[in-house]
């Protein structure tokens, strides 16, 4: 029996996962928020989202996020999260509930008082997929949407190097119980604003090639927002543009926040471990896709992702 279904009668519940929630922390949430419901268990959701949760995302059932959360909780379920600080706001209620419940697939989850973790997974959803069948129980087609949401996403549409024959076994699952996978790869990369479009051009300006090391960077500044009347949540894409670049081997974005700060986006297409590169930051993921937050200058920044890169050499 799954631990994520066990005595859950008369308690005060939390859903979450990592601060800003992607389509991994968003689906498999929210999923695991719908069989709650289904089976008559009641629970928040919450994350701390700043600024507004990327549209592209919206086939979600978002209207299943609160907007507040109670003063403590029994047990709160983390999804996606491998360390409470990424929890942003929320990160006290964790530390204050009497169990703490992760489903994870990042390296090294540094919390939790029950971990299902599998760190070989493409995505959370695919853990959490393994403990709903595990558990027996049926997947409806909006449980499938928000599984398949993760599965897409973190596997960057079944290309990246996560992407095993388990990945496929359970898409072909989720497209039988109803996933609507035109839908969803249409909705999350096929339909991008004007605006956004058009802060590409800049940001693919802005590409910059070291052949040496074969690293492709570039920034978004608080002030292009302002200039292309974009959200910061609409370009999540962007880093997927850079990465494009055949001559290299690891792509950086870096996006100026609103406190002037600085989120790196890193990803790899061969050896070099982004993950170990993010760590440095404090930062974290996955071998081919990390991030992390720095308050040091795009250059300064650039200079330490070169020098991490150079000692995997
Ligand atoms: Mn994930």
């Amino acid at each position: 029996m799954s631990e994520l279904f066990l005595n859950l009668e008369n308690k005060k519940i939390l859903i979450t996962g990592h601060v800003n929630p992607d389509g991994d922390a968003l689906g498999s949430a929210l999923a695991y928020k719908i069989i709650l419901n289904e089976l008559g268990i009641e629970s928040d959701v919450c994350f701390d989202i700043k600024g507004s949760l990327p549209s592209n995302l919206n086939h979600l059932p978002f209207d299943l996020i609160d907007d507040s959360v109670a003063n403590q909780y029994d047990r709160v379920f983390v999804f996606d999260c491998g360390n409470s600080d990424r929890l942003g706001k929320y990160e006290y209620l964790a530390s204050e509930a009497k169990e703490v419940v992760v489903v994870d697939h990042h390296i090294n989850p540094t919390f939790g008082d029950i971990k299902i973790i599998d760190t070989t997974a493409a995505s959370t959803t695919q853990v959490l997929f393994r403990e709903i069948k595990k558990y027996g129980y049926e997947i409806s087609k909006e449980i499938a949407n928000c599984l398949m949401t993760g599965l897409v996403t973190d596997t960057g549409r079944f290309q990246y190097s996560n992407t095993d024959s388990e990945v496929f076994n359970i898409a072909s699952e989720l497209m039988l119980a109803g996933a609507e996978l035109t839908k969803i790869s249409e909705n999350i990369y096929g339909s991008i604003e004007m605006s956004g479009v058009k802060m590409q051009s800049l940001i693919i300006d802005r590409i910059e090639l070291d052949e040496e090391i074969a690293l492709v960077t570039s920034f978004v500044l608080q002030e292009d927002y302002k200039r292309f009347g974009v959200k910061e949540s609409e370009v999540d894409f962007l880093i997927d543009v850079i990465r494009l670049v055949k001559e290299s081997n690891v792509a950086l974005l870096v996006k100026e926040q609103i406190d002037g700060t600085f989120k790196g986006s890193l990803r790899s297409r061969n050896d070099i471990d982004v993950q170990l590169v993010a760590s440095e930051f404090g930062g974290g993921g996955h071998k081919a896709a990390s991030g992390f937050s720095s308050s040091e200058s795009f250059e300064k920044i650039k200079l330490r992702v070169k020098k991490s890169i150079e000692s995997q050499f």
